[in-house]
């Protein structure tokens, strides 16, 4: 009799434990960005993000369709190249991950951005911002940061209206970022009648500026634009300076708004002739933002550069379409993607019907005392 019971519980905790079991649903979130060479820091940044919402997310204990989820990260690093992007884009798809938060680099993913169409796996950028991405418009690409646009001609008109700048030299690193944040800027400074005195070109992996900067010096503009990322950016500020270009204001967009870039520049003066432009409202004014980055600097101390709030948005993001969808199955859950209206750290965020960020915010910074700081 006592045997009996004793079975009789046994097999009522593992049917209980089998059942608990079968509603469980492990949830796979893909995350690309550079994590290895020069632009590893950035990707780094984002990558924390990802797994600070998970936790959170892990944390909260979400349930979808009345199965309570794990979220694992799937991360890849992508090099911010082309090729590797598209080769991690195809790697996440084969594993049938939920969505994908990601690229970085635009030149990453814009290419990514159709192999995720083609097996109809959403992505979410919080960081690649030529505005070419959202240009063939797929179900499976959001952006939740401001574009090129918004960076180059806010850029350009702060030069023109408030600095009254009138000769501007563009340097660009030929990729899909750079030299498309560049035209925005000197298409909108020439409408502003500044005169751009030169062009030149640099490429992602260079360190040494100084035959360009040198015919730079040679048509004395009243300031640079560098479209490109903080591993030239931070150098060419030093070549600079050693050159005599201090006075040179020094504009670029969100890829050279980093916190490292006044350590690549290795104490330069000409940091701080450097105004920069990044797609979102300032940390203190966003919705979460204080609160949310003193949780981050616990956690990943000294690793905060820009994008990881966006990239911690971008998860919850996906997550709050499948919970609203009640499925995990993109085919399902994308419609509710699209009808978004999540409230995050960095902004309501709603979309538009080609995937951009709705009301999306620029703000303009400069550093003080090597801190980047909102003008
Ligand atoms: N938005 C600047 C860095 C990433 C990119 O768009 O390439």
């Amino acid at each position: 009799m006592q045997f009996k019971l004793k079975l009789t519980a046994a097999m009522a905790i593992a049917a209980v434990c089998g059942l608990s079991a079968a509603q469980d649903m492990v949830v796979k979130i893909g995350h690309v960005a550079p994590l290895s060479g020069p632009q590893a820091h950035y990707g780094k940044d984002n990558e924390n993000g990802v797994r600070m919402a998970i936790e959170d997310l892990n944390a909260q204990g979400v349930t979808i369709g009345g199965k309570k989820a794990k979220f694992e990260i799937e991360a890849e690093d992508d090099a911010a190249d082309p090729k590797q992007g598209t080769a991690a884009a195809q790697k996440l798809c084969d594993a049938k991950v939920a969505g994908v938060v990601g690229h970085l680099n635009s030149g990453t993913t814009i290419p990514a951005s159709k192999v995720y169409h083609d097996c109809g796996i959403p992505h979410v950028t919080g960081a690649a911002t030529n505005p070419a991405l959202t240009k063939p418009a797929y179900d499976t690409t959001y952006r939740i940061i401001a574009n090129d646009n918004a960076l180059g001609s806010a850029l350009a008109l702060y030069a023109a209206d408030q600095l009254h700048l009138k000769k501007v030299a563009i340097i660009d690193d030929r990729t899909a970022y750079g030299q498309g944040v560049a035209e925005v800027f000197a298409k909108t400074a020439k409408s502003k009648g500044m005169q751009v005195v030169d062009e030149q070109f640099t490429n992602d992996k260079a360190t040494d500026f100084m035959a360009i900067l040198t015919a730079i010096k040679a048509k004395n503009p009243d300031a640079i634009f560098y479209g490109g990322m903080d591993p030239q950016a931070g150098p060419m500020l030093r070549q600079m300076e050693q050159l005599g270009m201090d006075k040179v204001k020094y504009f670029g967009g969100d890829g050279i708004c980093t916190a490292e870039i006044a350590k690549l520049s290795a104490g330069a003066k000409t940091l701080s002739n450097v105004i920069c432009a990044e797609g979102g409202a300032a940390i203190a004014k966003m919705p979460g933002g204080t609160a949310w980055k003193a949780k981050y600097d616990a956690k990943y101390p000294g690793q905060f550069q820009v994008y990881s709030p966006y990239t911690y948005d971008a998860t919850f993001v996906l997550v709050d379409a499948m919970k609203r969808a009640g499925s995990t199955d993109p085919k399902k859950y994308i419609p509710f993607l699209k009808k978004t209206n999540y409230k995050g750290v960095t902004s309501v965020i709603q979309f538009e019907p080609n995937g951009e960020l709705k009301n999306a915010a620029t703000t303009l910074y400069h550093y003080v005392d090597g801190k980047k700081t909102p003008l």
